[in-house]
């Protein structure tokens, strides 16, 4: 079980307040593809043999997706493991995803927040959003263990 301070929790809450996720999404998936070549989860979603092809609307699709299932997380702080158990057994059992790549794309969605929020995303602000994404990466990866 993961404590959050009052504190952690405002973070958190500011962050996400600040988040367009129709933006976020698909830049932090596409960064995803491209920087760690996760494409072959992705067979279904037509070319994505270059930088520009996985720009694609799939990708971006599926990139505002995962940022809502981020939600789960954000409406079950306390509970944050549970809240993932479907989604767990869905890429182990299902898609069969590497689970590494759960923190590569928390680290891609780390980079695409903080050029985002600028000034904003001090050292103190990342050290909680990663706190964050690190219990949201145990989770999905709960499945696999
Ligand atoms: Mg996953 C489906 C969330 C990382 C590959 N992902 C989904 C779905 C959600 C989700 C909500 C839809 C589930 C449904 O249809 O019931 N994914 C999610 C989160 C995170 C994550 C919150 C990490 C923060 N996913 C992730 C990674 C990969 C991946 C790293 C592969 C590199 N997800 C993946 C695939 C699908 C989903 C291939 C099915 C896509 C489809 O066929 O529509």
């Amino acid at each position: 079980m993961v404590n959050w301070t009052a504190e952690e929790r405002a973070v958190i809450s500011c962050i996400f307040a600040k988040l367009d996720y129709e933006d976020i999404g698909p830049k932090a998936l596409s960064r995803c593809l491209i920087v760690y070549s996760t494409q072959r989860h992705f067979e279904s979603f037509g070319n994505l043999s270059n930088a520009s092809a996985i720009g694609n609307p799939k990708i971006a699709a599926h990139g505002i997706k995962v940022l809502h299932g981020l939600d789960r997380a954000l409406k079950n702080m306390d509970n944050i493991n549970v809240a993932y158990t479907d989604l767990s057994i869905l890429h182990s059992e299902t898609l069969h995803v590497d689970p590494d790549n759960f923190r590569v794309l928390s680290d891609c969605l780390t980079i695409v927040v903080a050029a985002k929020l600028g000034s904003c995303f001090t050292p103190d602000t990342q050290l909680v959003f990663q706190k964050f994404l690190a219990v949201v990466v145990s989770a999905l990866g709960k499945q696999y263990h």
